[in-house]
């Protein structure tokens, strides 16, 4: 088989750009380890920026967006019983839209499907093959047969576990990370939001998020030790600790359900550097991982993918490698301002196990620096929206 570029992971990243580059006519082989159905099964982000949402839009499938998904001007953050609003809108003049990852998703793989492209799945032992070289190629087995893949380009958008990342040798690439002493217990139901925003909620017993995906789904979200399984959260010890971690008067209004999914994610932030290796590019996930907290992980794969389609797009029309030669440093400069607000925006609303009587003070009073400070909204605001690309 051959193919201009070949796509290793059929996530959000790998999707989006196969259908971007397909509208430009460019030719694309998308390798998926799992299925459609398990794919589409993850419970992920819920929060798009708006230079995600544009660049949905130029690949054709805004429609469902535009109709189903919800705007948002501004967030509440809470400490304890006190809370106030950060405005978007105000502070930017924009805002950022709640469309969970599934719906996208779905979006592409149907668009995908419908105009024919290739997505193969259920795919094994994926190799990459002379990156380095002008003749790089990829093989792997479906089935229990083996295939080939020679093309121009390789876009490594296989996930923080997958291969691609790996095949950079060590000697060239360098990991930085931080991995965080706690994760996220995350429950869906099929209830109505406590609020139309959502709610970043600090207090004593840990951090706590009440996010929905529709007026009838909502996503909350408790800090808890690595070592808990979801298992042993029954849904009404889940809501009691919960409540307990927001202002009263939400918890008073909660409207709680069995759930339909429930998960904890361990929290870490990690970069690889750089994000190119010859002719192999690697993309979201797979050359970075964010705790959740910003609303950053998707988004940022957004904007690799547009710096990389540009590129490609220079290469095939106008015979002009700049754009590929300045994706790694490009993509980084923004990759790693997502992490620093990531980390902030964790360090500023969880408890750690280690912290002292100062290290609370210091948190409050960051908290309440934020609260009084119209510079301080703002450049929040900024970072939540998203910066340019
Ligand atoms: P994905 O979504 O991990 O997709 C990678 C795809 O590659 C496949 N794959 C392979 N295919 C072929 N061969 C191999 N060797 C392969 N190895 C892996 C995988 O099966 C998969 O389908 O990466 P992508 O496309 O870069 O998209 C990134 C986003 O998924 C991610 O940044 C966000 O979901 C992060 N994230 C969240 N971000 C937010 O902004 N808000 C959130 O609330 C939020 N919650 C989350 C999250 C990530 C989580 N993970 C990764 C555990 C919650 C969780 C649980
Ligand atoms: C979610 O709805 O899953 C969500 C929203 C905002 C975040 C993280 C997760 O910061």
């Amino acid at each position: 088989m051959r193919t201009q570029v070949c796509i290793i992971g059929g996530g959000p990243s790998g999707l989006l750009l196969s259908q971007l580059l397909h509208r430009k006519g460019i030719d694309t082989i998308v390798l998926e380890r799992k299925t459609r159905n398990y794919v589409l099964g993850r419970i992920r982000a819920g929060i798009l920026e708006v230079g995600m949402v544009n660049l949905l839009r130029e690949a054709g499938v805004g429609t469902r967006m535009d109709a189903e998904s919800f705007v948002h001007e501004g967030t509440v953050i809470a400490y304890d019983e006190d809370e106030f609003s950060i405005s978007f809108r105000e502070h930017t003049n924009t805002d950022v839209i709640v469309y969970g990852q599934t719906e996208l998703t779905r979006d592409l793989y149907d668009a995908r499907e419908a105009e024919g492209g290739n997505i193969v799945f259920n795919v094994d032992g994926v190799e990459i093959h002379d990156a380095k070289s002008d003749a790089p190629f990829v093989t792997c087995s479906v089935d229990d047969s083996e295939h080939r893949i020679d093309c121009d380009f390789i876009a490594g958008c296989d996930g923080f576990h997958g291969v691609s990342r790996q095949t950079i040798p060590d000697t060239v690439r360098r990991d930085f990370e931080k991995v965080y002493p706690f994760g996220w217990l995350g429950v869906l139901t099929e209830t109505p939001p406590v609020h139309d925003e959502l709610i970043y909620s600090s207090s004593e017993r840990g951090f706590a998020l009440c996010s929905m995906r529709n007026d009838n789904l909502s996503r909350y979200y408790i800090q808890c030790p690595l070592t808990d399984d979801p298992a042993d959260w029954s849904d009404e010890a889940f809501f009691d600790e919960l409540k307990r971690r927001i202002p009263s008067h939400y918890a008073d209004k909660m409207i709680t359900g069995p759930s339909i999914e429930k998960s904890i994610a361990p929290l870490r932030s990690f970069v690889t550097e750089p994000m190119r290796w010859g002719n192999l590019f690697l993309c979201g996930d797979a050359a970075h991982i964010v705790p959740p907290t910003g609303a950053k992980g998707l988004n940022t794969a957004a904007s690799d993918i547009h710096y990389l389609y540009h590129g490609l797009m220079q290469h095939y029309m106008d015979g002009d490698s700049t754009g590929l030669d300045d994706y790694s440093q490009k993509a980084l400069a923004r990759v790693w301002k997502a992490e620093r607000f990531s980390w902030a925006t964790t360090n500023l609303l969880h408890r750690y196990p280690d912290q002292t009587e100062f290290d609370l003070k210091m948190q409050r009073a960051e908290i309440e620096f934020l609260r009084s400070s119209d510079t301080a909204q703002a450049v929040f605001a900024q970072n939540y929206v998203g910066l340019p690309y």
